[in-house]
């Protein structure tokens, strides 16, 4: 624990906002402000840790999963995309059929796995119709696999092509089967970064609305945030508190993940990526900030695998899950997880390296089995 009380050099505010977070007190914009400007490593990752033993003891989450990446041909053009191609270059990306998703799914059968992340491309030619005969489908073959899919961006995109409204267009993929949405596609939500990275996609308020709906309808949802590029703190801290305003309201998200910017192949290659401190006093502040949110995790194929074993002691509970190796958008954009993949043995390693007791849940963060060293 953080010695509040023992003499310190360190600025009255962060003391401040230590004592607010060991009394439950939640911190303002502000503070959170304060913790990016003046919060030193050590400081962060002590209090958030804090915060989440307070929560999760040593557990540490992760799940079984597998993706599916329908297409990376898009409408949109997200500066700092390195996977999608123009619909007129479509030669040069991947369009898959019914059938070849079909098939990814039935390769898993048999094995233990709790779920299927789907989320690609906007293809102007992949309609909520096809969607949602993949997700019966799917639900059909395996009635037992949560079905998590669409960002927030495809799912604008669908349900303006069919004419529907959101609440019209997420009943009916609810009705096929959908049951969880993933966080994609949220970036920055303030239009001065919003406008200049992915100007052309859905805007922060449609992305919220949305979710919103979703949540109304009894579904759950994730959230990210795209953090490292030209955003300011400001930017950061205004992005957050619109997620924490929405899960005061309605409670439905299941967890916050921020995703680092990756500068490979990208219109924003001349950005530098942050470095592994900025990483690490980022999701420190996420747990701080983001009182209401369970749940914070990093996704290790984009940040690394040693990164995001570094996260753990800041406030990090959950790593995510064990990937196949079809998951090409970080590895498109410079992660260094080429083939994404680890074996839940490697994953519980990884977790139980830094002290901690991995533990296997699914989507909505039932614990299916803790893992001592006599079970893994
Ligand atoms: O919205 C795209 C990001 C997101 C880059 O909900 C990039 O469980 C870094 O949302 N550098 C899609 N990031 C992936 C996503 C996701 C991933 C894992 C788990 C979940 C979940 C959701 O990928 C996009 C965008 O923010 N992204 N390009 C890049 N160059
Ligand atoms: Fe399309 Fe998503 Fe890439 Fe943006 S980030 S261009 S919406 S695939």
């Amino acid at each position: 624990m953080f010695p509040i009380e023992a003499p310190t050099t360190l600025d009255k505010g962060l003391i401040a906002i230590a004592e607010k977070v060991r009394n439950g007190i939640r911190i303002t914009e502000e503070d959170g402000l304060l913790l990016f400007e003046k919060g030193e490593l050590g400081f962060l990752g002590s209090l958030a840790n804090e915060i989440a033993t307070r929560l999760h003891g040593n557990k540490v989450y992760f799940n079984r999963n597998f993706h599916i990446e329908p297409t990376n041909v898009c409408v949109f053009t997200c500066n700092f995309c390195s996977y999608s191609r123009q619909y007129k270059h479509r030669d040069d990306g991947w369009e898959m059929s019914m059938e070849q998703m079909l098939d990814i799914v039935r390769r898993y059968d048999g094995q233990p796995v709790t779920e299927v992340h789907i989320v690609g491309g906007v293809h102007p030619k992949m309609n909520l119709e096809f969607f949602c005969e993949l997700l019966s489908k799917i639900k059909a073959h395996r009635p037992d696999l949560h079905l998590k899919g669409f960002t927030a961006v495809e799912l604008e995109y669908m349900f303006r092509k069919a004419k529907l409204s959101v609440r019209e267009g997420m009943t009916k993929l609810k009705e096929a089967g959908l049951q969880s949405l993933p966080g994609g596609g949220a970036e920055i939500f303030h239009p001065d970064v919003r406008n200049v990275i992915c100007a052309d996609k859905v805007d922060g308020t449609g992305w919220l609305e949305i979710h919103q709906t979703a949540h109304e309808l009894g579904m759950h949802s994730n959230a990210t945030m795209l953090y490292g590029h030209i955003e300011k703190y400001e930017h950061r801290i205004d992005h957050m508190s619109r997620l924490r305003v929405l899960q005061d309201v309605t409670g439905g998200f299941n967890c916050f993940i921020p995703l680092k910017f990756r500068n490979k192949d990208n219109d924003m290659a001349h950005i530098a990526e942050v470095s592994i401190i900025e990483d690490l006093r980022l999701y420190a502040i996420a747990r701080i900030f983001m009182d209401n949110f369970r749940n914070l995790k990093a996704y290790w194929p984009m940040l690394g695998r040693q990164t995001a074993q570094l996260t753990l002691s800041f406030g990090v509970n959950d790593l995510d899950g064990t990937i196949d190796d079809t998951t090409k958008i970080y590895s498109m954009a410079g992660s260094e997880e080429q083939t994404p993949s680890l074996s839940t043995e490697q994953l519980c390693d990884l977790i139980e390296a830094v002290g901690k007791t991995p533990v296997e849940r699914d989507t909505l963060y039932n614990e299916l089995k803790v893992y001592t060293p006599a079970t893994a």
